[in-house]
Order: C-alpha cells, then structure tokens, then sequence
C-alpha cells in the first residue's frame, strides 16, 4: 500500500538533489563568544577517527582533540585484563539460576548478579589525546566576534575585529587525508602572530620534539603501554616561525598560517592483542602527504568528500519563512524556542535534523571504529561510562539514522567493529552462555570485552549479539545488495542465530522456547522469557531463516524455522491492555521508567504496525501512554521514533520539543546528561520516520506529520528496497 495524503508531491528515486554550498541561515551553529564550557559550548568537528573541539578564545584558543583508538585498559594494562570472561564456565551456575526461577518465577537481580556477574578489570577509558594551546599577540578587545560550524560544509570558524584587524579561524577535519587542519589569516598583512603548544594530558609517558616548523609528541599511555604519536605541522606565509625555550613555536609577522595535526596509535582491533605497528610512520606519512597537497587542496577534498554525504537529505519544515529567519546565537535561539516564533522553531528542528547527520558524518566514517557514547568527543581521562560503547540500546541507536537519513556508508565502522568482536563473541557465548556462536553483553570497549560485568540492574544482555547482528541484516534491508548479505551479513547472523539455538530453554509451564534469566533493561526483577529478549532472539531467527533461505543455506533454515516455531514472541497483551513487558503480566502502569524495552517489536523491531498487528498496535500505544513522554536524551529520542511508528505526530513532536528544551545542551549535544551522542542520532532517526518509513512491507509517505509541520520539504530520504524519495507537502 503507498499512502499518499492530499497535496504530496512525490518524487521516488529522483536524482541531482543539490544544496547550495553557501552557508544557509538555517545550517549553521554560532556562538558570539568562546567557549568556556567544554560539554555545554564547543563545536565539535571530526574525520570519524579523530575530532577536534573548537572553544575559539581570542587571545588564547585551546584546540582539545581526539583520536578513537586510544584507550587505557585491555591487553597490558596493569590490571589483569580477561575480556570479562572468567577462567571457567559458569554454566552451572547459570543452570542453577535457570532452575530457581523456574521455581519461583522471578529472581532479584543482587541474587542472579552475584551468581552471574564479576568485577570488571582493566575494562579502560577512552581518552583525551592533547591540546594545541594558541596564545595570540594581538589586542586584547575583540569586537564582532563570531564562533560558528558550518554543517554545509562541516567547517567550524571564528571572527573577530582585534584593533583595526579582522582575524579569521577555520577548523576542518579532512576525512579522506586524516588530519584536521586550523587556518588563520586576517585582513591585513603581517599580523598573524601566536605561540603554540602541544599538551598532553599526565597519564602517559611523552617525549616532544620540536623542529622548526612542527612539533611531535610521542609517547605510551602509562597503563597499558599503548604507542601513541601526534604530529603539528605549520605552514606560514610571510613571517617567522622560531623555537621557544619551553618547546612551543612563536609565530611572528606572518600573513596566514596552517596547522596541520595529525594522531594515531599503535592499536589494531584484533583480538588478542590488539596491537598494530607503531603509529610513527603512519603520522609522518599523513603529515608529508597533506604538505604536499596544500591547504586549499585539503580544503577542496574535504568538501566534495563532506558534501557527498551530506547533501544528500534536505529538509526545510518552514519553506514560507527561509530568509527570515533571525541568525541568532544558538544558545538564545535554543533557550526561546517554543516560545512563539514558529519560523524560527521549525528552522531549529531542522538544524537539529541535520546535526544528528552531521555528527554521524563526523564521528564514523570506514577505516576507524564506530561512534562511541560520545561520539568521537571526549575531553576526560574517566568520562562517563568510559565512553565506550553500550549495546542495549546506546550502540544500535547511534546507527538508526543511517538507513532513513541516508548514511549507510557511516555504518561500516560498526560492521568492522562487530566483525572484530566475533572471537571474544565466541568465547563469552561459550563461557557464560554454553552456547556456539557469539554474543556480547551490556558493553564493550575497543580490547574486545565481551563477558559481563556486576552492575545488578543492567550486567545481563545476553541477546546483544542477536540484535547487533540484525543491524546487518537491516543495513541490507535498505539497499538490498545480495552481496552484503552474504558475504559480511549472513555469517554473523547465523553465528548469532546458532548461540540461541543452543541457549533457549524451555518453559516449564508452556513449552515454549524462551531466555533464562532475562531481563528487561534497566528494571524489575530476573524472569524468563522478558518481552524484549523474545522480540530480540525472533527478530534474529527470522532474518537468519530468510536470508539462509535468499543464499541458498536450506540445511540451516531448516534447524532455524522448528526453534522459531517453539519461541515465545514476546508480545502479549496485558490486563490493562498493554503490551507485557513481562511474560508474566507484572506491568505496573505508574512506571515512568526511561527503557521502553518491550515496544522493541514497534521500533527499531518491524513485527508491530498498523497494518498487520492493530491488536499489538494499540497495546504499544498504550504501554507507551503509560510510561510518560519523560526520559533521559536518548530515552526521549526513542520515544519519538515510537510515537512516528504509532502514527501520532503531534506526540512525536511533542517529545522532540521536550528532548530540545530540556535534554539538549546550548551546542545541540544531546545529555542524558551527561553529554551522551545518541539521543542526537535517535532524534534525528526519529523526524525522519515522521516522514517516511518502509518497515512494513510498504512506503508510507508522512505517517506521522505533526499540526505544527503544516508544509514542508524533504529530499533523499531513503526507503527500503533502495529507494530514495523526496516529499513536498502543503
Ligand atoms: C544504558 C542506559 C543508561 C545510560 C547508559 C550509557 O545503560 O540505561 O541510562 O545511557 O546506557
């Protein structure tokens, strides 16, 4: 069926969709002052395996940065690292746990943590990797000062009048020559004159070398020995470059200069070890390699290669007031939104929209590893949750929009990083699970831990493997390349498929096949057979049963279609018509918690929708009704990828209202808080399936257009099936 409301205008599989590249009002983020703080005010900037943040003070800018890989913890690391997985199987204690609760019916979860879970050691932290500090000899007072990102063209600058100079800053990180490169120049001659340093945070080991146009810093991280390298390369015109006693450079009467940065590590995601060659002359190489091409050449690639991603997906939700829209500061611009200007609020919609591309361009990009919590940004030697990579939820909900917002190409890091992940898999689907296959639990870092940690209320995700393995099979959903599918799709899927072959057990009371212990993220108490492990282990076994069945694997689609047959779906309406997050009707209707696990058959599951499932439908909504329009950032970005999957789009928007005001900080960071990415990628995943969705077994155009979006335009969105469609609506 294809819905087409009065007065849409369609136009599937178009092609030449063009933005124009000038820097629109509506694409651009600015500040009128430096930031101060880090979380709430940089702009960040990022080539997916290294970002920038950019603060832009006057007479001294502080340029932190990052580069993925480096992380303390894993292999080497003072602690005795053991992948989370203990020396022997805990299958007996796992069968003893399975058979209290078949006597009981549900466990606490101190008691199944304390048989189950174990501290984690040497687990690691992603970490800052320096800072270039930039002291500027000019006067002290700036007026017309500017801080802005471009998302046009992901180029960040500032401007500024310093006495009767204009001084201008701009920051890029070139994804296809791995650097990031900071250009400064004025409107007059000769004046361009700064010192600059290298910081490098204490934990670590660091040797600097300065030579007369560049600094290297070199060094191990203190705690697991990792090789780290950075280079600064400068390039002035006009002027002098010198050595300070202290290992900066002093910049005198120059006309412009460049710096280029360039990091790496000695880390390589392969289990065991984890090590790669040392990252010396891999940064030499980048830096000779961007010297060669020159600024202007870098900046020239890093457009065409930036706005071949970007420019695919337009969207305008306030066509009758492009132009009018007041170029605000985006800290007074996000602080009145809601507050009646309904131009200016749909124009902060869409910026919003297309930051979530943005920051995904950004932070994931083929050749490094995935987005992690917080993206590629992190300024902490212990951030939150160690920046690593949660996977009940946090990890998949980076990559929701990669499919609709038409980034599939982003999602190639996660693959790599899944594919890395399949040996210690393996060993935690044996060890903790008896099973063959692989899975993961709760978290991840990059030194392959796959087992569990103690943390009662959240340890046990035996079922990670099974839905990060269904990522590839909707990444082949979307564009339908049989060769994907068989060649890095099919293998995971069917190693996943095969550990809950092995690990189901059977319900005593109904013969079912369902996991024991479940649990529902992140409370309650252990039951067997939660609502959202059943909808995550279905979900699998059938995209493992058609795809054996589209490669031709008859044999395994057939051990695959009997355990389907036997498993408990997970979706049951409760007594007050809800949709149980338990087997067990145990839902309590006040519950406000910030998980909505059960509704993971409506989304980002396929099975409940109107069309096929209205029984299951209106239970979801009401569970949905129930649990509240609160949350956390990503919780709240859920929330509006359910309401659109529910239809109701002035709920949605009702949520991504709430999500902009209250857990959205002054640089459109989403915060849980803290700062956490993924409830920008969940948001912007989420206006888009207001517009479009495709997950069942049709093209749905506008399924949930909210009242305050009475006309609009959207361009390049995809729908499965590769197509790519655009919508105009009055
Ligand atoms: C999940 C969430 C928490 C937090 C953490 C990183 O455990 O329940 O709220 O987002 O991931």
């Amino acid at each position: 069926m294809l819905t087409r409301p009065a007065f849409v205008a369609i136009a599937l599989a178009c092609a030449g969709i063009g933005l124009a590249h000038a820097a629109h009002a509506s694409l651009v983020i600015s500040f009128d002052r430096s930031a101060e703080d880090w979380e709430r005010e940089i702009l960040p900037i990022g080539n997916g395996a290294m970002g920038a943040a950019v603060r832009g003070g006057v007479l001294r800018d502080r340029l932190q940065f990052n580069e993925k890989t480096l992380w303390t913890g894993g292999p080497g690391s003072a602690a005795d690292y053991d992948f989370g997985l203990p020396a022997e199987p805990i299958t007996p204690e796992l069968s003893k746990v399975q058979e209290a609760l078949e006597r009981e019916g549900s466990l606490p979860p101190e008691f199944v943590a304390s048989r189950l879970g174990r501290p984690a050691t040497g687990y690691g932290n992603y970490q800052s990797f320096g800072e270039l500090v930039l002291d500027f000899r000019h006067a002290e007072a700036a007026a017309n000062y500017r801080r802005q990102l471009d998302l046009g063209n992901a180029i960040a600058s500032v401007r500024y009048r310093a006495g009767d100079t204009e001084y201008l800053r701009e920051y890029f990180a070139s994804y296809p020559h791995q650097v990031i490169v900071l250009h400064l120049s004025s409107n007059r001659k000769g004046t361009i004159e700064f010192d600059v340093s290298f910081h490098v945070p204490g934990n670590r080991s660091a040797a600097l070398a300065v030579s007369d146009t560049s600094i290297t810093v070199r060094g191990k991280l203190h705690d697991n020995g990792l090789p780290y390298e950075s280079k600064l390369q400068l390039v002035v015109e006009g002027g002098e470059v010198a050595e300070n006693a202290d290992g900066s450079l002093r910049i005198a009467g120059a006309d412009s200069a460049t710096l280029i940065l360039a990091a790496a590590t000695g880390y390589a995601g392969v289990f065991p070890g984890y090590r790669g060659p040392d990252p010396h002359a891999l940064v030499e190489k980048r830096i000779a390699n961007a010297l060669e091409l020159g600024r202007e050449t870098l900046r020239d690639r890093h457009l065409a290669d930036y706005h071949d991603l970007f420019d695919r997906v337009q969207l305008d939700l306030a066509s009758p007031h492009v132009g009018a829209i007041p170029d605000l500061p985006i800290d007074r611009w996000l602080s009145s939104y809601g507050s009646g200007d309904a131009g200016a609020d749909r124009a902060l919609e869409a910026l919003y929209f297309q930051y979530g591309r943005y920051l995904l361009i950004a932070s994931s990009r083929d050749g490094s590893l995935p987005a992690n919590l917080q993206g590629v940004w992190n300024e902490s030697a212990t951030p939150p949750w160690n920046a690593d990579y949660h996977d009940n939820i946090n990890l998949q909900m980076n990559y929701w929009p990669t499919g609709v917002a038409n980034l599939a190409e982003t999602a190639i890091p996660l693959f790599d990083f899944i594919d890395s992940l399949q040996a210690p898999g393996e060993k935690a689907a044996s060890c903790l699970l008896g099973a063959r296959g692989w899975t993961l639990f709760l978290n991840t870092n990059i030194w392959g831990f796959s087992g569990v940690i103690d943390w009662p209320t959240a340890f046990w995700q035996p079922e990670a493997g099974a839905w990060l393995a269904q990522e590839y099979y909707e990444h082949y959903l979307w564009s339908g390349d049989i060769d994907f599918l068989r060649e890095r799709a099919y293998p995971v899927i069917k190693r996943a498929a095969l550990t809950w072959i092995d690990a189901l057990v059977t319900d005593a009371r109904d013969g079912t096949l369902v996991v024991s212990p479940s649990y529902s993220p992140e409370h309650g108490d252990f039951t067997a057979g939660a609502a959202m492990s059943q909808q995550i282990v279905a979900g699998l076994l059938e995209a493992a049963a058609v795809a054996a069945g589209q490669i031709g694997d008859n044999e395994f689609r057939q051990q695959v279609l009997p355990v389907l047959e036997r498993l408990d779906r997970g979706l049951r309406v409760g007594s007050w018509g809800q949709l149980q997050e338990w087997k067990q009707d145990l839902d309590d209707p006040e519950n406000r918690h910030r998980h909505v696990s059960q509704l993971f058959a409506l989304y980002p599951g396929r099975t409940i929708s109107a069309v096929h499932t209205p029984e299951l439908f209106a239970a979801a909504r009401r569970s949905l009704e129930a649990r509240g329009d609160g949350g956390t950032g990503w919780s709240r970005a859920w929330k509006v990828n359910l309401w659109a999957r529910l239809q109701d789009g002035n709920r949605a928007h009702r949520i991504l209202a709430h999500q902009l005001k209250e857990s959205t900080l002054p640089n459109l960071w989403s915060t849980h808080p803290p700062f956490q990415i993924d409830g920008n990628f969940g948001a912007t995943a989420g206006m888009a399936e207001m517009l479009l969705q495709s997950h069942a077994g049709e093209v749905h155009l506008l399924p949930a257009l909210p009242d305050a979006w009475p006309d609009g335009t959207v361009k390049g969105l995809r729908a499965r099936g590769g197509l790519e469609v655009d919508i105009s609506w009055q």
